[in-house]
């Protein structure tokens, strides 16, 4: 594969786990998953994680999977190479496991005693890879094995920091977000 095909195919692929996150800070508010309580005198997860945020965000990012599927055809002929489209265990798989990852960082955070909004620099940048990527090989694990070749997964690793920090000052310039990260 060439260079840009492989990042080209290296966005698109995650698009459907990318998105859940930023489409989380727009549907976020009511009630959070943790309903409050506290474990070793901190909250489980905290108010930043709630079931409105976290449905909106796995909606968003299936419905983006949709939309890639069916443009996958026209846009692979315009640019010479092959796109890929999601079947519904992937599409699944990417977006709810970008979500179940962000809430498993939430976790972590207050374990170890920082407060909702504090950075946790590597964290905050790849938990939503870390799991959505395993949960996808498990629910599609043939789909999954065609796309996500060695050289996808290494730009994937290097891309995703940088447009999470990118998209993350945006949303906080435009005033969507609390802090920069
Ligand atoms: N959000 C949500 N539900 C989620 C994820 C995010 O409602 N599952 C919303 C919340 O309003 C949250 C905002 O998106 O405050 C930003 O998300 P994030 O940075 O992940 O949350 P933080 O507020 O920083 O909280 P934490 O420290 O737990 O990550
Ligand atoms: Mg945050
Ligand atoms: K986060």
């Amino acid at each position: 594969m060439a260079v840009l095909e492989t990042i080209a195919v290296a966005f698109w692929v995650m698009l459907p786990a990318y998105i859940p996150n930023n489409a989380a800070v727009l549907f976020g508010g009511g009630p959070p998953i943790d309903g409050g309580r506290e474990w070793g005198g901190k909250r489980v997860l905290g108010d930043g994680k709630t079931w409105r945020g976290t449905a909106g965000g796995i909606v968003s990012g299936l419905a983006v999977a949709g939309l890639l599927t069916l443009l996958a055809p026209s846009v692979g002929d315009a640019v010479g190479f092959d796109l890929p489209d999601f079947t519904p265990l992937a599409a699944v798989g990417l977006a709810g496991g970008a979500m179940l990852g962000d809430i498993l960082a939430s976790f972590a955070k207050r374990r170890t005693g920082r407060d909702r909004g504090a950075m946790f620099p590597g964290v905050d940048q790849l938990d939503f890879v870390v799991v959505s990527l395993p949960l996808t090989a498990l629910l599609a694990t043939d789909w999954f094995r065609t796309w996500f070749t060695l050289e996808v997964i290494i730009v994937i690793v290097i891309l995703t920091p940088i447009l999470h920090v990118t998209t993350n000052v945006i949303a906080y310039k435009l005033g969507l977000k609390n802090e920069p990260w």
